[in-house]
């Protein structure tokens, strides 16, 4: 075995540990493929008012810019997927990405760990983590990595366990050894074009982000449009309609990070008590949640939103 396989195999086994569920691994260079249609996605406006996906372009798809010297992007996906959901089709619905504490914080820790392990077992490597919110495309760089292919609903799928994980990387300037990307499965299946109740996707692949209910009750800072009434299907949080009617989906497992668990009272809340939830309630519920991005006032437009057919 030579050095790079060695340290290459150090650091997936280390990822294991941590808890990751996989990590891939792709050399750090200029993301061509996916360039004309990241660009063509922003020039149809797919964005809506995230403006932030206009920003950093170049550094988006290539890591080169946005660490220096860099080599390596080592993909790593968190399972999130419950072992209980809300079971009461009647109650508004919190995405199960959202049930506990904030992924950034859970996710920012064990990167943290990683890049610490990497320099006390190889050296002198520098490197940055990310999650999410900086300008990377994670599914593109988890897809090249061979951890899934990108599926028609646009989202990251294995076929060991669905969609249900966080991506997230560590950029770093070592040299490592590359993985190879797996094959699409999504065969002729339309589930997920079919079930979309916003007819959010598209194309094949191509989400319009402005579409999309996630976008809608996460991400928009004014009023919901009125004429969007009735077809949010109880989703007060997010949306997981096209990763719940996904095949592949059957083979979720449930992770084992207690962080990720929800508050005691979250699962049992009944509608009435969605559609009078008081702040303190909402900041005992809610303490270190992603549902925080949206604020007491955006989740509360929300379940007014459900509630107003
Ligand atoms: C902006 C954003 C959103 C927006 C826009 C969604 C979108 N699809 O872009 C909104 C708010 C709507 C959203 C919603 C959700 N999001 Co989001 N989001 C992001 C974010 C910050 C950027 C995504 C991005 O770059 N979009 C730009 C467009 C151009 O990219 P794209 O849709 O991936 O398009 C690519 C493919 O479609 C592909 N493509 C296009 N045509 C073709 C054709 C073929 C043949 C192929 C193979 C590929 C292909 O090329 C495009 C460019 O690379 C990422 C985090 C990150 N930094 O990457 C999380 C991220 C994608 N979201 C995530 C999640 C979990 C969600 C939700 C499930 C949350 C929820 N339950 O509500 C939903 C899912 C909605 C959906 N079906 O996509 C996870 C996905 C994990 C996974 N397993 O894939 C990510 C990676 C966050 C994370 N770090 O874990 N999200
Ligand atoms: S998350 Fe919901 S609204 Fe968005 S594309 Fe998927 S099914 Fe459609
Ligand atoms: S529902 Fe079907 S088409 Fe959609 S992502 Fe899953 S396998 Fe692919």
């Amino acid at each position: 075995m030579n050095t790079k396989q060695k340290y290459t195999n150090l650091i997936k086994t280390e990822a294991k540990r941590l808890g990751f569920l996989s990590c891939g691994i792709s050399k750090a260079q200029f993301l061509e493929e996916e360039a004309p249609r990241f660009e063509k996605w922003l020039n149809q406006e797919m964005h809506g008012e995230m403006k932030y996906m206009e920003n950093h372009f170049d550094k988006r798809l290539d890591p080169t810019k946005l660490v220096q010297d860099s080599k390596s992007v080592i993909s790593l996906l968190l399972n999130y997927y419950p072992d209980q959901i809300q079971e009461n089709e009647s109650v508004p619905k919190i995405s199960k990405y959202a049930y506990g504490t904030d992924y950034h914080f859970v996710i920012k820790d064990k990167l943290k760990s990683l890049l610490q392990f990497i320099n006390e077992k190889i050296g002198q490597v520098h490197g940055r983590a990310f999650v999410d919110s900086a300008p990377v495309l994670d599914k593109a760089w988890a897809a090249k990595s061979g951890l899934g292919w990108i599926g028609k609903n646009s989202n990251l799928i294995t076929k060991e366990v669905g969609s249900f994980y966080f991506i997230a990387e560590l950029i770093i300037d070592l040299d490592l050894e590359y993985d190879n990307p797996t094959t699409d499965h999504c065969g002729t299946c339309t589930a997920c074009i079919d079930a979309c109740p916003t007819q959010a996707i598209v194309e094949p692949y191509m989400v319009d982000g402005s579409k999309c209910i996630s976008y809608f009750t996460i991400e928009l800072k004014n009023e919901i449009p009125t004429s969007l009434k009735g077809q949010f299907e109880n989703w007060m949080f997010g949306c997981d309609i096209c990763q719940d009617v996904c095949p592949w989906n059957r083979f979720s497992k449930s992770h084992s990070e207690p962080l990720f668990n929800p508050h005691p009272d979250l699962l049992s809340m009944t509608k009435d008590d969605w559609e009078e939830i008081t702040q303190d309630v909402f900041q005992k519920i809610f303490k270190k949640s992603a549902v925080k991005r949206t604020k007491f006032s955006g989740l509360k437009r929300n379940i007014n939103f459900l509630k107003e057919y």
